[in-house]
């Protein structure tokens, strides 16, 4: 499932040798492993510290189990139908390319769905998400390039309760002229949606670049600091060996990991399993089970 982790813990620097199967690691080796991987140094520090000179799987699962532990702040909501979601990030992070791929899923398990081109800033971005809706088949609300994205965020959900929508994905600006507009743009966003419909955006969801490592933690801060983040998708795991940043994040933003892209096709989204990941991680270590 998560192929990506081969890359970050060492396998293909030689998969033509079969993985040997072993009981315990030496914390040293480890450690060089997991920075590789680009796991953060003073968490790896801090795990290292409370386990012994040589590691057992089970040791090392609960210590990295351990880093996911909290909850998701944000509750779904009981009928309040539709489910408003907006997908925040920088630019080129893979908002829009992550909206088909939701919008994509949500389709394959029979709900409607509708987007909000809220990327009014670049018509190129307008543009991207219409091509995407058509080829969904799945309507869109969009206007003109330079409009207020408030108002397509009021026009969508409005349209979306007329319609009966189950799902609404929003998309939004990366970068505006300043950071103060892109915060303020965000907030506003947020608030008109709140008066389409009471308790709207249900979640905003962060889009980080996987490739990009743990250097995204501090764009996520920023992020969290304007509007409050929900949860987090995290894309391009495909084309990195960066795949132990997402024990960094985890770490360090305390937030639900919903989903990894890993491809730019509509079916290219995985849903993010913590155990499935932290097995991944220990078979590379280990050799599998
Ligand atoms: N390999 C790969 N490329 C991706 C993934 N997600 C997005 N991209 C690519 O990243 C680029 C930027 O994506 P886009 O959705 O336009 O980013 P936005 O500016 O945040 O809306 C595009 O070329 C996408 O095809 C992914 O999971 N894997
Ligand atoms: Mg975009």
């Amino acid at each position: 499932m998560f192929g990506f982790i081969k890359k970050a813990f060492g396998a293909s620097k030689d998969s033509e040798v079969k993985k040997i199967k072993r009981d315990k690691i030496d914390k040293d080796e480890l450690e060089d492993l997991l920075l590789e991987a680009d796991v953060n140094y003073e968490l790896i520090e801090d795990k290292l510290d409370q386990l012994p000179n040589s590691i057992t799987r089970v040791q090392l699962y609960n210590s990295l189990i351990s880093v996911f532990d909290y909850k998701a702040n944000w509750i779904y909501p009981d009928s309040n139908k539709p489910f408003i979601e907006m997908i925040i990030g920088v630019n080129g992070a893979g908002k829009t390319t992550t909206i088909s791929k939701l919008a994509y899923k949500y389709k394959q398990d029979g709900k409607k769905v509708m987007l909000g081109a809220g990327d009014t800033f670049r018509a190129a971005a307008i543009e991207q998400l219409s091509r995407w809706a058509q080829k969904l088949d799945i309507p869109i609300v969009a206007t003109r390039q330079g409009h207020d994205p408030s108002a397509v965020v009021f026009d969508t959900i409005k349209s979306a309760i007329a319609k009966d929508i189950d799902n609404v994905i929003i998309d939004t600006a990366g970068r505006l002229h300043t950071q103060v507009n892109l915060s303020e743009e965000l907030k506003k966003m947020v608030r008109v949606a709140d008066k389409a419909l009471n308790g709207a955006p249900h979640r905003k969801l962060l889009i980080l670049d996987g490739t990009q490592g743990s250097s995204t933690i501090n764009q996520a801060k920023a992020f969290n600091e304007m509007i409050g983040i929900d949860g987090i998708i995290i894309t391009k795991l495909d084309g990195t060996a960066k795949g132990g940043a997402i024990l960094s994040i985890a770490n360090e933003l305390k937030m639900p990991i919903y989903y990894i892209g890993v491809g730019e096709k509509p079916e290219d989204l995985i849903k993010f399993d913590v155990k499935s990941y932290i097995n991944s991680i220990l078979d590379e270590i280990f050799g599998e089970e």
